[in-house]
């Protein structure tokens, strides 16, 4: 039995304590047992009351009834009864990193915004990825639009930029948003699809919406199945303002750029990593920072006057719009590193609250309708979820710059103010006063002239609906055109109402007539009468690279995933030499084996696999190897898990690396006997330059 070995010191020390200042968090000080494992504290209630037995209730005789005076079983039950708080309404799933923001190109001509003043500074940072539609335990790989939430802690108060990894949203007026969100969300009758845009609701909704027509393509290219948080961009979407000291302002749209390159996968796979590992993307942000591998992203800005924005064929208030950077390229000004996981999932990645009405003096909002609207509803959203009006003191949403206010109590008051008033203006002066307001460097909004009849209406600039979804679908190579096609057939396959179906295919022709095309053959539908158009679209915008996933892939394989394929006999000295220059060049690899155990090489010694073969499917990995022994490719080609993961890596179009004898068990898998230029024999190359090769990523001209 574990037995009480040493009291701490701590104790005597938070005797001292004033009443109100908690000297100990929980996990901190106190007695001491000694394990194997080494010291570990002695349980207590959350009274701190020291718990002799944690596994019997209190009863009246072995076999008698449990009494009520248990107060130890009570207070556990209790609280396990209450650890459930209402999950987001949207963006329910997510996950979250700590890092810092570093200012690389200080601004100060443009705002007066802290964290931009000086060259090299770092800024506390906490991202939070998330998908929108979900529920909290649903698979990451559904196609959605992911979150891309970032609390800067700056020394003036926190910013949040909750933003999107893509550039657009579905609608104009935040008065569309439950109605979006119920649409997209599990139908009400039947409490299904989960995380899925593949149903009648949602199409119903974005065909009756032509202003959704935009982010629809987004939606429905590579951007809505990411390959991994770390390989996507993300946006802040709105237009927003910098001031600078003097007042000026300018409109700003923020991006972020990660250093890693964009990648995604493709929609079978996604389906199929879904089952596999449905946390694929949480397990890769947390392997790759717990490896030290840091995923890095750049922020940039496109600023612009109100010259441009009176230039521009749309309204730069319309959030379904963007500014291509061929028209305002983008100025990187700093950076973000992701580098440290959270302590406890629950109490940062569970309780950040993210709200776009916090801004820092130097931010300021524009008329964006939808902008206006979320600054109402994140405030108002987070009191419900956090359960009170004090969720500002938990500690991963309190500032870390000193603040001072009035405001007190309510539930859970953690840093009510001290001294005697506790309102403004008062006489008392000195600790007793409190804080008084700074008219020189307070946050001050912009000054702004706003006239107008008072009028439920839009702006006429935001009737066009056609013009940036077709520059966005123009802008793709055909394989991510391609992709666009199938994900709509796809999705409207899963619709029933051929109505439903109908009317959103009467948006595509005024989108483009291939694509209209494709998608109607998919279907086995007819074309319809194209939709009216509320505005003429504009044509002949430049088409802009920047839109492409492909067109932005990563300069190196660094950062991505082999999955080598081993058997009993696989040659060890190859192997060896693989594992060498793979970690040269930041290429992580997995071994996958007929079992999780011992492997036995060539020259009789062993390795242990990382995965089993039906348990590490080549889904998983963005290349694959297969270093087996001829006596391995027979009993693989009996394998359907390891023909389904050749077959796979095949149609995935991912680059293969093979030994001699693995190649009569590709047959036997179905892959044709002629290679093609993404297919290597360990004979013919160099691991170096396969991992060259690989930076493509993927060899799209096979014929898969
Ligand atoms: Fe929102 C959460 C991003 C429109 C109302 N939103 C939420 C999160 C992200 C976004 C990333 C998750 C934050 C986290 O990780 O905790 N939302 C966006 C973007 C939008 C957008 C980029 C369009 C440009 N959202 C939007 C509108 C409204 C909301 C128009 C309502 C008027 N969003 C919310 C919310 C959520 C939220 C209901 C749910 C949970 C939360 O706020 O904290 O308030």
């Amino acid at each position: 039995m574990a037995k009480a070995k040493t009291r701490s010191k701590t104790p005597a020390k938070a005797a001292q304590a004033t009443a109100g200042e908690p000297q100990m968090r929980i996990g901190e000080g106190g007695e001491t047992h000694q394990t194997a494992g080494g010291d570990v504290a002695v349980m207590t209630t959350a009274q701190g009351v020291p718990v002799s037995d944690d596994q019997n209730t209190l009863r009246q005789g072995a076999r008698g009834p449990a009494l009520m005076e248990d107060f130890h079983f009570r207070e556990k039950m209790f609280h396990f009864d209450h650890e459930r708080i209402p999950e987001r309404v949207v963006h329910a799933r997510g996950y979250a990193a700590h890092g810092y923001f570093e200012t690389l190109d200080p601004i100060p001509d443009l705002t007066r915004a802290d964290l931009f003043q000086r060259k090299g500074e770092k800024t506390p940072v906490f991202c939070r990825f998330s998908t929108v539609a979900g529920n909290k335990g649903s698979a990451d790989l559904a196609r959605d639009v992911r979150g891309f939430a970032v609390k800067f802690y700056t020394q003036e108060g926190n910013w949040d930029l909750v933003g999107n990894n893509i550039p657009v949203f579905f609608i104009q007026d935040a008065m569309k948003f439950p109605d979006l969100i119920h649409a997209a969300k599990a139908e009400p009758d039947r409490g299904f699809p989960q995380a899925q845009t593949a149903h009648d609701n949602f199409w119903d909704f974005v065909s009756l919406m032509p202003e959704a027509m935009h982010m629809i393509m987004w939606a429905m290219s590579d951007r809505a199945i990411p390959r991994s948080f770390r390989f996507m961009e993300g946006f802040g979407v709105h237009t927003f303002r910098f001031v600078n000291a003097e007042g000026k302002s300018s409109y700003v749209k923020f991006h972020w750029k990660p250093k890693q390159g964009l990648q995604s996968v493709t929609w079978d796979e996604a389906l199929k990593i879904n089952g596999a590992d449905p946390d694929f993307h949480r397990r890769d942000l947390w392997d790759a920072i717990q490896s030290g591998d840091y995923p890095e992203w750049e922020l940039g800005v496109q600023v612009f006057d109100d010259e441009f924005a009176d230039s521009f064929p749309f309204d730069i208030l319309d959030a379904t719009k963007l500014i291509p950077e061929e028209d305002v390229p983008v100025r990187i000004i700093g950076r973000m590193v992701l580098d440290r996981v959270v302590d406890n999932f629950f109490a940062e990645t569970e309780q950040v609250a993210f709200c776009t009405q916090n801004v820092v003096p130097g931010i300021d909002f524009t008329n964006d309708p939808l902008l206006q609207g979320r600054n109402f509803s994140y405030l108002d959203t987070q009191i419900k979820r956090l359960g009170g009006p004090n969720f500002t003191h938990i500690p991963i949403n309190a500032p870390k710059c000193p603040f001072h206010h009035f405001q007190q109590d309510g539930h859970m008051a953690m840093h009510n103010p001290k001294g005697r008033a506790n309102y403004e203006p008062n006489s008392w002066g000195g600790e007793q006063g409190g804080p008084r307001e700074a008219p020189e460097h307070g946050f001050q909004s912009v000054q702004t002239e706003a006239d107008g009849v008072k009028d439920r209406v839009r702006s006429e600039l935001f009737a066009d609906h056609y013009s940036q979804a077709r520059q966005f679908y123009l802008s793709q190579t055909e394989v991510e055109q391609t992709h666009i096609a199938e994900a709509l057939v796809f999705e409207l396959s899963k619709v029933e109402t051929n109505a439903i179906r109908e009317r959103l295919l009467s948006h595509l022709p005024n989108i483009d007539d291939d694509l209209a095309q494709a998608v109607a053959e998919g279907l086995g539908m007819d074309i319809p009468v194209p939709a009216k158009a509320a505005r003429e679209r504009v044509d002949g915008l430049v088409t802009s690279d920047a839109l492409s996933i492909l067109k932005n892939g990563p300069d190196s394989f660094a950062g991505r995933k082999l999955g080598v394929l081993i058997s009993d006999g696989a040659d060890a000295k190859l192997l060896q030499s693989l594992q060498k220059e793979a970690e040269k060049a930041g290429v992580i690899v997995a071994l996958v084996g007929p079992r999780v155990g011992k492997v036995t090489l060539s020259d009789g010694s062993s390795v242990e696999a990382d995965e089993k073969i039906d348990g590490g499917p080549s889904v998983l990995f963005d290349a694959v190897a297969m270093l087996i022994s001829e006596e391995g490719a027979q009993k693989f080609a009996g394998m359907h898990a390891a023909k389904t993961w050749v077959a796979d890596a095949f149609a995935h179009r991912k680059f293969m690396l093979l030994t001699d004898e693995a190649a009569p068990f590709l047959q036997k898998a179905g892959l044709p006997e002629e290679f093609d230029g993404g297919m290597f024999y360990v004979r013919d190359i160099k691991p170096a330059a396969f991992f060259k090769e690989c930076a493509a990523l993927r060899f799209w001209d096979r014929a898969a």
